[in-house]
């Protein structure tokens, strides 16, 4: 059900989506388009017409586009006598049967706990009143001790949340050692990042029709045309994502907050209106994470499900919107090599230094460990010496430099790779 005024776009299509995805069997899709009704949302007529589809039809749920107010959700189960939840917790409901690491549960228990005491006082009041589907049991509560318990329950999870995101953190610090640059997918939910990941990483992380498959994150090793590069799959966004939902999976979204470069993924099988939308919502979810400055690679996606002449005129719609667009197909491996030199070239952070050093036992070992650790472009041995090229990240060529320095080394350019 969805209630909008005229200016604002139909979603319905999207909610049954997600619907869907949370299991349901949508037997109908219903808008009114009117201003909000502070008691149900919807017009009292639009209540009962409801009223009538549940009884007919056995319905177990009525699902809002809209947020409901607790007390329109405690007014609507009181007429149609079905719990009624709207958008947010729908997508929790994904979510919840979605996630299956230990830190995605967790994540999704502090998004509900949160959400719950924002509505703890008018739950448990309401629920006093009469108990209605959605409402039961609190009415036992005293709203304090409803809210220390919630509270307290919160407290716990993030403490437990903290821990894995030091370790998450401790994880990309030793990368960063190693002189790896980092690229992130990101992009709307079922665009086909995971997709895209499975064939750059050779990897099989599961991919899926329905909307939200991926809910925590992989990160895997990628060889880019010279350049080594830590690749991650990850959640994807959606339009009017929660922002307790946001904070909850911030640690899961900070792999994208600390990349060198994201790698954005468009689907492009849909009308140039709905990539627009979804586009917009992508770079909005960005910003809002905190990945801002960090450069853009965008994919347009499933492009054999398109026409040439349909794929140009939508690069053309989106060239000013996006940048470097390459037009891709992640599920039949085309445009993929284009895709990764494209990538190549703009990885930021990296440099191009040169330096000589004398051959001994100690130098020989350390020559060993940079062809493992950096990309050695060219090595040439003269005589007692050798001269060598190699690329990495800033941070690691210092590294790598004084460390040839401390064995007798001179260094001879340094210079940034970009472009
Ligand atoms: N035709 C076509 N389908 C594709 C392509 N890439 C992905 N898909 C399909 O699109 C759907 C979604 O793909 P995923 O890779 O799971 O998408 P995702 O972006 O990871 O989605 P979430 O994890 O749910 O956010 C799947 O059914 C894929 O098979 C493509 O190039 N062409
Ligand atoms: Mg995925």
């Amino acid at each position: 059900m969805q209630r909008r005024l005229r200016h604002e776009i139909c979603s319905l299509e999207e909610l049954e989506s997600l619907a869907e995805a949370a299991g349901y069997n949508v037997v109908a899709a219903i808008e009114q388009v009117r201003k909000s009704d502070s008691r149900f949302q919807i017009g009292s007529g639009k209540v009962k017409e409801i009223s009538q589809l549940v009884r007919e039809h056995d319905v177990k749920r009525i699902i809002f586009d809209n947020r409901l107010k607790s007390v329109q959700a405690y007014n609507l189960a009181g007429i149609t006598g079905v719990e009624v939840i709207d958008r947010f917790q729908l997508i929790l409901e994904i979510f919840n049967r979605r996630a299956s690491t230990t830190e995605a549960k967790l994540q999704i228990k502090l998004a509900k706990l949160q959400y719950e005491l924002t509505h703890a006082k008018e739950k448990v009041r309401l629920a006093r009143l009469e108990e209605q589907p959605g409402f039961m049991g609190l009415g036992a509560y005293e709203v304090d001790i409803y809210h220390n318990t919630v509270q307290g329950q919160v407290h716990t999870i993030q403490e437990k949340l903290k821990r894995i995101k030091r370790k998450r953190g401790l994880h990309r610090r030793q990368r960063q050692k190693l002189g790896l640059t980092s690229v992130s997918l990101a992009g709307y939910t079922c665009a086909g990042k995971s997709t895209l990941f499975n064939i750059l990483a050779q990897e099989s992380v599961p991919t899926g029709e329905g909307l939200f498959t991926t809910l925590s994150t992989t990160s895997r090793i990628v060889e880019l045309p010279g350049k080594r590069t830590i690749l991650t799959d990850t959640v994807g966004f959606i339009d009017r994502l929660p922002i307790s939902l946001i904070e909850a999976f911030r640690s899961t979204l900070e792999e994208t907050i600390f990349s060198d470069l994201i790698l954005l993924i468009v689907d492009s099988f849909e009308s140039v209106k709905e990539i627009k939308r979804k586009l917009s919502t992508s770079f909005d979810t960005i910003q809002k994470i905190g990945a801002y400055g960090i450069p853009v690679v965008t994919a347009l996606n499933k492009i054999d499900l398109l026409s040439e002449l349909e794929v140009q005129q939508r690069i053309e719609v989106l060239r000013d919107l996006t940048p470097n667009i390459v037009s891709i197909s992640a599920l039949n491996n085309v445009g993929i090599d284009l895709l990764k030199q494209k990538l190549a070239k703009h990885l930021k952070n990296y440099v191009s230094a040169a330096f000589s050093i004398p051959i001994t036992n100690e130098t020989n070992s350390f020559l060993s460990w940079m062809f493992e650790h950096t990309n050695v472009t060219n090595i040439q041995y003269i005589k007692d010496h050798a001269d060598v090229i190699f690329e990495a990240t800033p941070i690691f060529a210092d590294k790598v430099l004084g460390r040839a320095k401390k064995y007798g080394g001179v260094i001879k350019k340094y210079r940034s790779t970009n472009n």
